[in-house]
Parts: structure tokens; sequence; C-alpha cells
């Protein structure tokens, strides 16, 4: 039985400076998420947007960080979020910038070691995401999630991340934009960093079916964190962050077409999108259809097709 899809609201703006992904959630649903999930035949519960922990003390020793406080209370909200939607279904994140993967994975993290499950991380973005507050220059903590989610220090302002995942089960795929604190970070861990080079040399699908055929031999869970900017900017352009070279219309749904394939796909986080810098919901609606790719529309459907 298929499971129901959870779609959780996470409004959030305080990972970075550009105001307005705090109306993504709004703009997924008016682009029509849930309509076009039950249209594949899925069922969905929209749990609404999720209120922050309130507000408590926190200081970092990295004078830019900024929202400190803000975003401890978003990420305390969802990792409960999470951890309760994961006992239900499959959550589906609508973000908000990508700090709200500190919050999702750590409510997923927790999922995963109560029911004795390793959990591996599929990380679709321009960027690595692995500064720590501390390494962090612009201070921007949508910058920090893959660090946290790995155990890494200087999180000391968040709750203890529960159960780290460990750095081989996590796959960095279509970056290309890495700060020199994170590369040095990155050389010192097993992450699997499919950065574009590789991609461009090895195609958009062998490597993800490497790091799919792990996490199946391993009955893992699956998280993937989708950030707009994985897209090429041609194509989405409502990101704040955008990075050219970016991974093309046909090269996206085929990602999201082989992990619908692959059913292990177990939460999701949508991120990134700021709809004040959309063009009339191209980035929101194609970042809809992407979802609809994953939970499994397809174009011409034979059963005995087979790609390898
Ligand atoms: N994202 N590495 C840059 C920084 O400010 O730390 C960019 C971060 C982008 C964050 O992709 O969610
Ligand atoms: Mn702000
Ligand atoms: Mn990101
Ligand atoms: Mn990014």
């Amino acid at each position: 039985m298929k499971p129901t899809c959870i779609l959780i609201g996470a409004p959030i703006d305080t990972g970075q400076k550009r105001e307005g992904c705090l109306m993504g959630p709004a703009a997924y649903r008016v682009a029509g998420l849930a309509q076009s999930l039950e249209a594949l035949g899925q069922s969905v519960i929209d749990h609404g947007d999720v209120t922050p922990a309130p507000l408590r003390e926190t200081d970092c020793a990295n004078p830019a960080v900024h929202h400190l406080a803000e975003t401890v209370a978003w990420t305390e909200a969802l990792a409960e979020a999470g951890e309760e939607a994961m006992a239900k279904g499959l959550p589906i994140f609508m973000g908000g910038d990508h700090s709200l993967s500190l919050g999702s994975v750590a409510g997923v993290a927790a999922h995963a070691a109560k029911v004795g499950r390793p959990l591996f991380v599929l990380w679709l973005d321009a960027h690595s995401d692995y500064h720590t507050p501390l390494t962090t220059q612009s201070g921007n903590l949508h910058g920090t999630p893959v660090a946290y989610i790995a155990g890494r220090n200087g999180f000391e302002a968040f709750p203890p991340f529960p159960a780290p995942v460990p750095a081989e089960r996590i796959c960095l795929y279509g970056i290309r934009s890495v700060d020199s604190a994170e590369h040095a970070g990155l050389l010192e861990s097993d992450m699997t960093v499919c950065d574009m080079r590789v991609l461009d040399e090895r195609g958009i699908v062998a490597p993800l079916r490497e790091f799919l055929d792990t996490v199946r031999a391993q009955n893992g869970l699956l998280h993937v964190s989708l950030d707009v900017d994985f897209l090429d900017p041609g194509i989405a352009p409502a990101v704040g962050t955008t990075v050219p070279g970016g991974t093309t219309f046909r090269e996206a749904h085929l990602v999201m077409e082989r992990l619908h394939e692959s059913g292990l796909v177990t939460s999701l986080d949508l991120v990134e999108l700021n709809p004040f810098l959309d063009e009339r919901g191209k980035t929101a609606r194609l970042m809809v259809e992407l979802v609809g790719s994953l939970m499994g529309r397809k174009v011409f459907d034979r059963p005995t097709r087979s790609f390898g």
C-alpha cells in the first residue's frame, strides 16, 4: 500500500537574508501539490504550517551568525513534527529555506533510530551545506544542515542531533558551489560527493543508482532533500542562491523517476523556493511536477519496460 503523504508547511526565512522563502508553503498549495498527488492515487494529509517552539537564549562564538534563536526554535518544532509524521506516512516538508532540514532530518533520524533502520540522505543541491555555525562566513544557517546531520561539532546551541548519520550514508548530488571550509571538511569525511563534474562525466543516473543500491542493500530509510538550486536557474529562477550549470528539466525528472522506481524514499524536503523571485509561478509549478515524478507520474508506462 502507498504511504499517505503528509504535507508539513515550514515557512522559514531565518536561515538566510533574502526574504521570501516564508511564502514557499503557500506557493506549493497554490500550485496544487496536494491535488497533483491525489491525482496519482496518493492519499494526502495537509498538516498545515508548523509553529516554531518558544525562543530560548542562544549564543554563538561566530558574530556573523544571525537568527540563531529563531532557527533553533524551528529546528525543535520541525524535529517533533517530522518524527510524528514518519510514524504515519511519508512527510513532505514544504519550505522555507534549507535551514528547515536541521529539524526535518532530526525528526526523521529519531524515527529511524526508534525503528532500528539506518537512515540515508540524498542531498540534491548546488551547495554542500556543510558549514558549521563556527565556519560559516555568510552567517546564513541554511548553509549548515549537512554538518548537523553528520554530527559535526559547533552546533551546541541546537538540540543534540539524534543518531548522527555516518558520512558514508550521505550523498551530495549536483553540487557546484563549495566554500573552502566546507571543502576541507568534506575531504576529511567519507561522504559521497557527486559534484557536477562527476555527473557530467558519468551521466545523471549511474552514480544515483549506486547510492540507491547501497540504501537497498542495507534496508535503509531514504530522506531526499531537494533544494531548488539543484535545478538550472534558467528553468528554476525562484531561488536566492542561483548557481549556473544546474540540472536540466530532463535530468531532474529522470532523477525523480529513478527515485520513484527505487521505492526507497521515505521522506522529502522541498526547500529554498522564494516565490517573490518567481516568474508567474514557473518554479513552484516545476517543483510540484518533480514531486509528481517522484511519486510515480509516468508519461508512458509499459510493464515490461526496463532500462537496467
Ligand atoms: N543552501 N555556502 C554558502 C553560504 O552562505 O554558506 C551558500 C549556502 C547555500 C545554502 O544551498 O541552502
Ligand atoms: Mn530576516
Ligand atoms: Mn541547500
Ligand atoms: Mn543550494
